[in-house]
């Protein structure tokens, strides 16, 4: 059993402020404060951390680097190596990722009465969804309206998203909501049915609906059930590493491989859907994540060979509050909704250093501040963190609330001998979401025809900076968005013909032009933590 004890006498001093800190209302930072803030500390600003690109439909724009290196990497495969003439697997709508856009993609294009197939390289339900703990945003309470929640998401996200995906994410939360409870997923509820809601970082109206702090489970939960119950295909340990075009162009399947055997298969269909969530596990500046053990970029590569563009694929999401402490679980996410229920941000010296609801960029560059510039962070084993002060809930709220609330938290340290209601805990910045990703339409049509980007992958929703809860949203309307037009479209496609992999063959003329030579091969599949020290 590990103990917080080596900093008892430092929590000591949060617990004596607690009675002052607890009704403080700390004042929001002007919008000048933040821009300054951001710039000077925000990782996205980091210039040495970006290459530009080379090659690509994004030739010229900036990327994390390691992303880049991936970008500009050679097939698994080359362009002659795989027999396309008799396809494996043939289906009208395949989707590549088994998270929460994949399984509602493939529950609309059951809907529709076409067939959809599922692949994924782990298993279903193996996504960044199922790590979702704080909720899932929708203007559904007579206080607010889609109108509102527009205005808090296009603003927290710097105002750079594509307005019209924003429309789509906002009027169609609502729906999403019922439909999900529908299907099934347990939302907490008041007595009378009425949904709880809470406030996010940067919310204006409390519109946050949660299944208790693992809200993401839940939602995974009942997709997955209704995606097997249903019997659509679903073929697991089985990774997409190249998209198939057909002699037009057109997106026209993919070729897989078993994870386990590496042998490699063909899947020819209609339309593609390509839902293969994040990038936490490229771990970006050495960040820890908060994210699946899959999360490692692996639609952007794909989109981006075939010739698909990316939109803000130099913006990340960095959660304030990953766990700094204990070691076991570094980086591990601590939900926003600890902040939302009253938890305050709290220095060495049992300071409110900021508004605990500040938007996530803001609230982890301030953080960040706080450990380095003022240097009033708390040092441990990994790295440093500050406090969040949780006992402050219940001081706030009444007993009971933690266990009632945010009962995984309350699990997750208790494992570790935290007792989250009477102990504060030490929190960082974790890497946690890839705010850009493939631009697509409101159709969910990539720059590809035929090839439809859904989820974690695709770009532009969310602008510079995402608000907590709505990427639950975004991967339910732009999932069941995305299979209702791939669905719509593979209706009217004939069966591809002349299928080729010859972009592979123009994306490598195109590195050996711009002078790259490198051995790396995308994309990468699963992270690499193999120590090489011995
Ligand atoms: O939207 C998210 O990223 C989310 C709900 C995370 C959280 O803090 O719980």
């Amino acid at each position: 059993m590990y103990r917080i004890d080596r900093f008892n006498e430092l929590a000591k001093i949060v617990a004596e402020k607690r009675p002052v800190n607890a009704p403080m209302e700390p004042r929001r930072m002007t919008a000048d404060e933040k821009d300054a803030l951001l710039a000077q500390f925000h990782p996205d600003y980091k210039q040495g951390e970006f290459s530009e690109l080379k090659v690509g439909p994004n030739k010229g724009g900036k990327v994390p680097t390691q992303l880049a290196e991936l970008l500009q990497a050679h097939s698994r495969i080359s362009a002659d190596s795989v027999d396309l003439s008799a396809p494996d697997y043939d289906t009208d709508v395949l989707i590549i990722g088994g998270g929460g856009a994949g399984a509602s993609a493939a529950i609309e294009a059951d809907d529709a009465g076409v067939r959809s197939m599922i692949v994924t390289k782990l298993r279903i339900g193996d996504a960044n969804t199922m790590m979702a703990e704080g909720g899932i945003q929708a203007a559904d309470k007579p206080n607010d309206s889609p109108a509102i929640h527009y205005v808090d998401a296009f603003g927290g996200g710097h105002f750079a998203a594509k307005p019209e995906l924003v429309a789509k994410l906002v009027t169609k939360a609502p729906e999403c909501i019922l439909w999900l409870n529908k299907l099934g997923v347990e939302f907490d509820k008041e007595p009378d049915g009425t949904m709880v809601t809470t406030h996010g970082g940067g919310t204006s109206r409390k519109r946050m609906h949660a299944a208790k702090d693992y809200s993401g489970a839940e939602i995974m939960r009942t997709l997955r059930d209704e995606v097997i119950n249903r019997g659509i295909p679903v073929i697991d340990f089985t990774a997409a590493i190249e998209i198939i075009l057909d002699k037009t162009g057109k997106a026209a399947g993919a070729v897989l491989m078993n994870m386990e055997t590496k042998e490699l298969l063909v899947a020819r269909a209609k339309t593609v859907i390509i839902a293969t969530g994040g990038a936490g596990r490229l771990h970006y500046q050495g960040f820890p994540t908060s994210n699946h053990y899959g999360a490692t970029a692996d639609g952007l590569i794909l989109g981006y060979r075939a010739g698909a563009k990316l939109l803000y694929a130099d913006t990340l999401q960095y959660h304030p509050t990953g766990t700094a402490y204990p070691e076991q679980i570094f980086g591990a996410l601590v939900t926003e909704k600890v902040r939302s229920l009253g938890a305050k941000l709290v220095n060495i010296d049992g300071e409110v250093f900021m508004h605990p609801l500040e938007t996530r960029d803001v609230t982890a560059a301030s953080i960040i501040r706080e450990c380095t510039e003022r240097g009033k962070g708390i040092k441990t084993d990994q790295g440093v963190g500050v406090w969040l002060d949780t006992p402050m809930i219940e001081y706030k709220n009444g007993e009971g609330t933690i266990e009632k609330r945010i009962p995984a938290m309350l699990r997750m340290f208790g494992k570790y001998g935290i007792d989250i209601r009477k102990e504060p805990i030490l929190v960082y910045p974790t890497l946690h979401y890839q705010n850009g990703g493939l631009d697509i339409d409101t159709y969910g049509v990539t720059g590809v025809e035929n090839l439809y980007a859904a989820g974690e992958v695709a770009g532009g929703i969310h602008g510079r900076n995402r608000l907590m809860g709505n990427s639950l949203l975004d991967v339910i309307v732009f999932g069941r968005n995305a299979g209702i037009y791939a669905a719509a479209k593979a209706k009217e496609t004939a069966v591809p013909e002349g299928l080729t992999l010859e972009h592979i063959a123009a994306f490598d003329n195109e590195l050996d032009a711009a002078g790259i030579t490198t051995d790396i091969v995308s994309p990468k599949l699963l992270p690499d933590y193999a120590r090489r020290d011995k």
